[in-house]
């Protein structure tokens, strides 16, 4: 399957996404493509150009950009937290002709932008170009064609169990991967997406399917109403930030059908699954095998490896495609990997996040670990910031599941997990300005903050 045409063939009465009170079948959305294409095309937008797309996750933000993938377009995701300025760098980068705006259901709005430069080599097929945020903290645009969108859908939708009677509720931003995750595996199965911004959504019975970060995970768990609504979905995948055997224990103790999952943008989204909870060893949550067709390695140092049919073409700059794979390659994740004796993989963390304090190596993750294995705290990130005799020192910023939080208490918790030069000299609550849609928080903007002061 490679074309959005071929995404149709389902049939036109069922239901394909549901808004509120409002559904909209498969027929609709096609009728829908087909209005939001003649806007586009008397606003001059034709097949295989570059255009970005504000995306809210609304029916109206993804039937155009259905539209769009249709005409073999290309299309930046912008997302809608950015400051304007950072949208503008982004639309630049990418040499967009036009940014389209949805309105309201197959109205939209497109606007010209002031490019001047030829379209770019790499713009020939339907694309989608999804920011991920590097570890410099300016976004990388990396660019995932369609055709490898849905084989990476194509993979996902059975280990999930997806049926056409399934709903899968939109629960990570559509410009993240695991929003689009989202949106093609619903299409290939002819099942439904629901868009609903409401957390009600969550515990709707009609939900078989949700994707979660830890985070939101914990966040449910803490609402009393949620553990048993969670207990009747399908699938609920778990992914895109360090999982703690805690949560793992907790959704096992309840029979909530967690699936662990290991993701990343240029391999448009899940690399590994645990369909089961193959184990959960001690501290170490197991993510699961290669997705069929997937291939996974540690490199000698113990860097995370992957290649396979779903991974992107490059990351967009001005200059052209930086990184251009060829087939074949594997790519370098920058995390750290283990694999299990059951032959599964796990993550012990980043590679670039490590650092020195007076002389002995830092992991984050582990203090993030045992930050997180603390009641109360949801997710945690340690970051260096100068200091005089150590040269530097871990400092913590925590997202706290609950109000006055005792950071001392936490400290002399701390104090038995790890050793004492790890112990961090500040342990903060992370503004909301630190975490990321998706609910992670930003080591690249928690650095800035705590060097600051
Ligand atoms: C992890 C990690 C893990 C990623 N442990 N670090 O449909 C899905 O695949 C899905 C379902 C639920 C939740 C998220 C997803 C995703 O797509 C996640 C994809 C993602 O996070 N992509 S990213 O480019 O924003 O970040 C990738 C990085 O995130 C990785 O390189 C890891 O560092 C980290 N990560 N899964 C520990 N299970």
């Amino acid at each position: 399957m490679n074309t959005v045409q071929e995404l149709f063939t389902h049939p036109t009465l069922a239901p394909c996404i549901v808004e509120g009170s409002r559904t909209h079948s498969y027929g609709d959305v096609i009728e829908g493509v087909k209005r939001v294409q003649e806007t586009l095309r008397d606003k001059n937008i034709h097949p295989q150009d570059i255009v970005a797309l504000n995306t809210n996750g609304e029916a109206t933000s993804i039937i155009a950009l259905l539209a769009l993938l249709d005409m073999r377009c290309s299309v930046l995701l912008i997302n809608s937290r950015w400051p304007p300025s950072m949208a503008t760098e982004a639309v630049e980068r990418v040499a967009a002709s036009h940014v389209v705006t949805g309105i309201s259901l197959n109205e939209i709005e497109v606007q010209p932008t002031p490019n001047k430069r030829p379209k770019p080599s790499w713009a020939v097929d339907a694309a989608v170009i999804v920011a991920t945020s590097g570890s410099t903290g300016t976004p990388k645009l990396a660019l995932l064609s369609l055709s490898t969108l849905l084989a990476s859908a194509q993979t996902v939708a059975p280990a999930c169990a997806l049926t056409p009677s399934d709903r899968w509720l939109l629960s990570l931003p559509l410009f993240h991967v695991g929003g689009l995750g989202i949106l093609f595996r619903t299409l290939i199965t002819g099942s439904c997406l629901s868009v609903s911004r409401s957390d009600e959504v969550y515990g709707d019975p009609a939900t078989t399917h949700l994707s979660l970060v830890p985070t939101q995970l914990y966040r449910l768990l803490g609402d009393a109403r949620s553990p048993e609504l969670l207990q009747t979905k399908k699938a609920i995948l778990l992914g895109g930030a360090p999982i703690g055997a805690r949560i793992i224990s907790e959704c096992r103790a309840l029979s909530i059908p967690v699936i662990t999952t290991y993701g990343l943008t240029e391999m448009g989204s899940a690399v590994t699954l645990a369909s089961k909870q193959l184990l959960s060893d001690g501290d170490t949550v197991s993510l699961g095998h290669p997705l069929p067709g997937v291939e996974v390695k540690l490199s000698p140092d113990g860097e995370v490896l992957t290649r396979g049919p779903t991974r992107f073409r490059g990351y967009i700059t001005p200059e052209g495609l930086s990184l251009p794979l060829v087939e074949g390659d594997w790519f370098p994740t920058g995390d750290i990997g283990e694999i299990l004796a059951d032959l599964t993989l796990a993550i012990r963390g980043r590679r670039d996040a490590q650092f020195i304090s007076g002389g002995e190596n830092i992991h984050p993750e582990m203090i993030e670990n045992a930050l997180t294995a603390l009641p109360g705290i949801m997710a945690a990130c340690v970051v260096p910031v100068p200091d005089a005799e150590f040269g530097c020192r871990p400092s913590a910023f925590v997202v706290s599941a609950r109000p006055n939080l005792d950071i001392s208490e936490i400290r002399e918790s701390l104090r038995t997990l790890i050793p004492s030069f790890a112990l961090p000299i500040a342990i903060q609550e992370a503004p909301i300005e630190l975490l990321t849609p998706t609910g992670k928080i930003s080591r690249v903007l928690a650095i800035r903050l705590a060097n600051q002061g």
